[in-house]
């Protein structure tokens, strides 16, 4: 039998990559997207990777890149480097234990964690979470540019590429009336093609999103998203009853604790699951799981990851039987550099589970080193070919 594979070392750092336009949401926009990379090196020679993001630093929620790589760093490798790599559920209980939420930090050491035991026995992370219902997951794309004519242009592109022909518009800045004129105008112009959907992250009192969801159904639209304040679990359960089309629950939904909660009280038609914001493949598993049990409708959520978290994304929901609304998994696609030596394949309005061992990718060396925060402080590698203009 061989020898207890050990953790040997544990590496972090942040990556910071151009958007393709400005990414405009309710509470920030977006030009550059961070990552917080994390690799594991095992004794038997196996390096598995994670990966951390949020949206805006801390405009989005209480963690930030940097504060995951300080929270990995200081707190959750020594307890790491006493693990065994082959129990991974052990190992993030006790890290549970240890360190309190800090959710996008442990969903980062837990894919890293999935991934090389997934390279050690051969098999994918959806194998290790017991196997796959879906090898494509459909994708919608995100409208956010602020600009309804854009917005069009981009929505008509991609349909006729047949790479989305699902449409996610954020909306929440500005008057809620230019809102609702906004995705009518989109509606409109894309007809029954595509399936248009909003999301509002939180900018709305109850009482505005009464009103325009009501509005909102009459434009056409299919799915409102995240209305109003996360924890008014009160406020999006009369919303909920009250609209004709589903009340999504997004930012609400912080592991499987909030999950119970919002499915005890009706509180949302579906779920957005995400990975980092339940604290991990594991945690998100669960809180689907709830909302099956509920009878909660399913959605794989995106923190806008690159690579590698769209990668372990796709691991898990691929393993989920009911995925009602698809996925959002685009993250790569909203970079200017493509950090796979491979990408990820998006074609036919869905993207492909990967299907190599662990989370199935490969990360471009050359193109990390180059877009490293600390590679002033490291040997530089030659520019590698940019996405841009390509
Ligand atoms: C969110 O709130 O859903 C997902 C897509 C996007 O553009 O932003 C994220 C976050
Ligand atoms: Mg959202």
């Amino acid at each position: 039998m061989p020898a207890q594979p050990k953790i040997e070392h544990i590496e972090t750092f942040l990556v910071d990559l151009p958007t393709i336009r400005p990414h405009q949401l309710a509470m920030t926009t977006l030009s550059r997207q961070t990552l917080m990379i994390v690799r594991i090196r095992c004794s038997d020679g196996i390096v598995g990777v994670g990966e951390g993001t949020t949206i805006g630093g801390l405009a989005y929620g209480a963690e930030s890149p940097e504060g995951m790589k300080l929270a990995i760093d200081t707190y959750i490798a020594p307890h790491l480097l006493k693990s065994n790599p082959n129990q991974v559920a052990a190992t993030m209980a006790g890290i549970g234990k240890a360190v309190q939420d800090n959710r996008f930090a442990k969903c980062a050491v837990e894919t890293a964690l999935l991934d090389a035991m997934g390279k050690r026995t051969g098999l994918s992370v959806s194998d290790l979470l017991g196997g796959r219902f879906h090898d494509r997951l459909p994708v919608a794309w995100t409208l956010a540019s602020g600009d309804t004519s854009s917005d069009i242009a981009e929505a008509e592109a991609m349909l006729a590429k047949r790479r989305h022909n699902i449409f996610k518009l954020k909306i929440g800045k500005g008057d809620p009336k230019d809102n609702i004129a906004h995705v009518a105008a989109i509606k409109r112009a894309l007809g029954d093609q595509a399936s248009v959907r909003v999301d509002i992250n939180q900018a709305w009192s109850e009482s505005t999103a009464a009103r325009a969801i009501a509005a909102l159904e009459d434009a056409g639209c299919d799915l409102v998203e995240q209305p109003i304040a996360l924890s008014n679990r009160k406020g999006m359960a009369r919303l909920a009853l009250q609209a004709r089309i589903p009340v999504m629950a997004d930012e609400s939904l912080r592991g499987p604790e909030t999950a119970f909660d919002f499915a005890a009280d009706a509180a949302a038609d579906v779920f957005a699951v995400k990975i980092m914001q339940s604290g991990g493949l594991y945690a998100a598993a669960r809180v689907a799981a709830i909302a099956d049990a509920a009878g909660i409708g399913l959605y794989g959520g995106t923190m806008l990851e690159a690579g590698v978290g769209t990668a372990a994304g796709a691991q898990l929901f691929s393993t989920f039987p009911n995925l009602q609304w698809g996925t959002e998994l685009f993250g790569p696609l909203l970079l200017t550099e493509e950090i796979l030596t491979e990408p990820l394949n998006y074609s036919d309005f869905s993207l492909q589970v990967p299907t190599g061992p662990g989370l199935g990718i490969d990360l471009d060396e050359a193109k990390l080193a180059h877009f490293r925060r600390d590679r002033g402080s490291r040997s530089v590698h030659p520019m590698p070919k940019s996405k841009a203009g390509a």
